[in-house]
């Protein structure tokens, strides 16, 4: 039997500071390795980047009108790590505590819930800099100390917080297809860089217990839970490898403080794995979150690869349906397309029943509480004639992943939340300006800002039916 969505659920929506806020250069903020990387010819869709963004920086209070106005519970955003600490560590910058101050207080006025990203991949370019940022284990002590200067200020306001955003992708991106900052192909890298953002989130889910007893804290995680391609053993296989590579060995470390034996083994005798120091795992296991953050798109499909067979694939950043091409790990799995599913213009499987899936695998496995840190439908938008977004194909997307929620809490997943992707439109880091996920349209393209008038989409009235009714719209 489905049972009714609980009365404190946090009907929530999120951001990123690079992808909002803009004033990139104002009051004080250091760059961050995104506002670099994106000068960087080649590196963005149409050379788009967030100097100005959607200019939320300026323009907060309007933005949070609207999520009154919509009767939104919870609105998870990042700080920016360089507004903070401009050179990464040593002196603050009161001007940007100050900026997160304002729009907390503004949250807290309209009863909004604030949900607070500790870091969504802006690293002060200075770290990268002085020592490689993640490559360095020295930015697990500036890691720390950052997010205790936010505990201090805002742990009695803001209950709830997110530690690491999608280390997973960020970190592959960073490393292997190198479309993300520091833009390297070098997977023993990789795995380094990975161990000490673990070590780093370990770190400071331990501080966090001691400065914010009573508040939540848990990483979101870029879940794509895997399938496989068919029943034949090869492939089953090749499911495995997948789920124990690109899901379990983060969802393990978060969850259970240790690495996955498989992965482990095979990454040791491929000369790949992590330099643990003393005193590394009994630091992972201090980590224990209190919920895993799950950031859901798509399922992802696996079938076997040879020894010689794909190891790099492309990926579709246009919108270009179908330029999508498998990637894998030669002699463990690769990726297919699934004909069962319906896909986005960016080749993203839409796969409302995966999210419940994966859901509960966590729960099995884990045992911990869900919160949806991310969910939603990017697509191209088109503002028409009457001067609105008829988006009815992202009510349909959100509405049936709502389904499959209400679904696996009835089957006993314990939900704390669910913030759709996004609030008003964003930039993609990969797709520029384009891809549009928002509840509300930002009137800019790649190069101009034009007017960044802020523009109700049909999605808007949806979603604040879905909330005023308790999920039953
Ligand atoms: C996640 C990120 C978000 C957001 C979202 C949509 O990976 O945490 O910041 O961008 O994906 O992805 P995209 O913009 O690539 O479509």
């Amino acid at each position: 039997q489905v049972r009714p969505f609980p009365q404190d659920f946090l009907w929530g929506s999120a951001s990123a500071a690079y992808q909002i806020e803009g004033a990139w250069n104002e009051d004080g903020k250091g760059p961050s390795v995104w506002d670099v990387f994106t000068k960087i010819e080649g590196t963005t869709y149409k050379g788009s980047n967030g100097d100005v963004a959607m200019d939320h920086y300026h323009r907060y209070r309007e933005d949070i009108a609207l999520m009154a106005e919509m009767g939104l519970k919870a609105y998870r955003f990042s700080v920016s790590w360089p507004r903070i600490y401009p050179s990464g560590h040593g002196e603050v910058n009161e001007a940007g505590l100050q900026f997160y101050d304002n729009l907390i207080d503004e949250l807290l006025a309209h009863g909004i819930e604030p949900v607070l990203t500790l870091y969504h991949w802006d690293v002060p370019q200075a770290l990268m800099d002085e020592y490689g940022a993640w490559e360095s284990r020295r930015i697990i002590e500036d890691f720390d100390n950052y997010c205790i200067t936010l505990f201090k200020r805002y742990g009695d306001r803001v209950k709830y917080w997110v530690s690491l955003n999608e280390q997973n992708y960020n970190t592959n991106h960073g490393f292997i297809t190198a479309m993300h900052p520091p833009g390297v192909k070098d997977r023993k890298r990789f795995y380094q860089a990975n161990h000490h953002a673990f070590l780093a989130n370990a770190k400071v889910i331990d501080s966090f217990r001691h400065y914010v007893p009573h508040g939540k804290i848990g990483p979101s995680f870029a879940y794509s839970p895997a399938y496989p391609a068919s029943s034949k053993p090869e492939d089953l296989l090749a499911f495995e490898n997948a789920e124990e590579f690109t899901n379990y060995w983060w969802l393990d470390v978060y969850c259970l403080g240790q690495y996955p034996q498989i992965p482990l083994r095979y990454l040791e005798e491929q000369g790949l794995a992590p330099v643990f120091e003393e005193g590394d795992l009994e630091l992972l296991r201090r980590g224990r979150p209190d919920f895993v953050g799950v950031n859901y798109y798509q399922t992802i499909t696996y079938e076997t690869n040879p020894l010689d067979g794909v190891a790099e694939g492309r990926m579709n950043t246009t919108g270009q349906k179908g330029s999508n091409q498998s990637t894998g790990m030669p002699g463990l799995f690769k990726t297919a397309a699934n004909p069962n599913l319906e896909t986005s213009n960016w080749d993203w499987a839409i796969d409302p029943i995966g999210l419940r899936i994966g859901m509960r695998r966590i729960t099995s496995r884990y045992g911990l509480p869900v919160f949806i840190t991310e969910n939603g439908l990017g697509e191209f938008d088109k503002l028409e004639a009457d001067d609105t977004v008829h988006d009815d194909y992202r009510i349909a997307y959100l509405r049936s992943h709502l389904l499959q929620c209400q679904q696996a809490m009835s089957e006993g997943v314990e939900l704390i939340g669910y913030c759709s992707w996004s609030f008003t439109d964003v930039l993609s880091w990969l797709n520029g300006y384009q891809k549009r996920y928002g509840f509300v349209y930002i009137d800019r393209d790649e190069t101009d800002a034009r007017s960044l008038r802020r523009i109700k989409k049909l999605s808007f009235h949806w979603y604040r039916e879905v909330i005023r009714t308790g999920g039953e719209h």
